[in-house]
């Protein structure tokens, strides 16, 4: 079984889409195995999105990633990172395929709803940064 890190973003969190999201995931056969909501500081997004430093979005970027509280999840499945990758959709939610969670519950490409590894390090790094051992489940 894969894991992958998952996030329900500020945005998707604070227009009351958790729960709707939450239901999507257990409906496409993921186990959540770590589930917490949490509000980023600021040097927690800048540690997180560390990979985007260079980037000129950083700055909007982590300052939404701090503004409220998010969910953040650890999924489990058969080829968990590609499958969360697909549910979620394209990064532009105008970009995003009809059934998607980013076509559904995105608005825009910096308030997209949802965040997912993109391949097997990045998921081991992004859940060890957010979840402890004793957390998973
Ligand atoms: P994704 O893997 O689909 O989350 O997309 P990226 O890793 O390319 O981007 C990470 C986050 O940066 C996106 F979720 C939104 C934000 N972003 C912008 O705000 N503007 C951009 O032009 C590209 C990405």
């Amino acid at each position: 079984m894969e894991r992958t890190f998952a996030i329900i973003k500020p945005d998707a969190t604070a227009k009351g889409f958790a729960g709707a999201i939450i239901s999507r995931i257990e409906k496409e056969g993921f186990k959540i195995v770590g589930l917490k909501k949490m509000h980023m500081t600021k040097a927690e997004a800048e540690g997180f999105y560390a990979v985007h430093a260079a980037r000129p979005f950083f700055n909007d970027l982590t300052n939404f990633m701090c503004s409220a509280p998010c969910i953040v999840m650890v999924l489990e499945k058969d080829g968990a990172i590609k499958a969360w990758r697909d549910l979620m959709g394209s990064t532009n939610p105008k970009d995003a395929a009809e059934g998607t969670l980013r076509k559904e519950f995105g608005e825009s490409i910096d308030n997209n709803a949802t965040h997912g590894s993109d391949a097997p390090e990045t998921a081991a790094q992004e859940i060890a940064y957010f979840f402890s051992q004793l957390e998973l489940v």
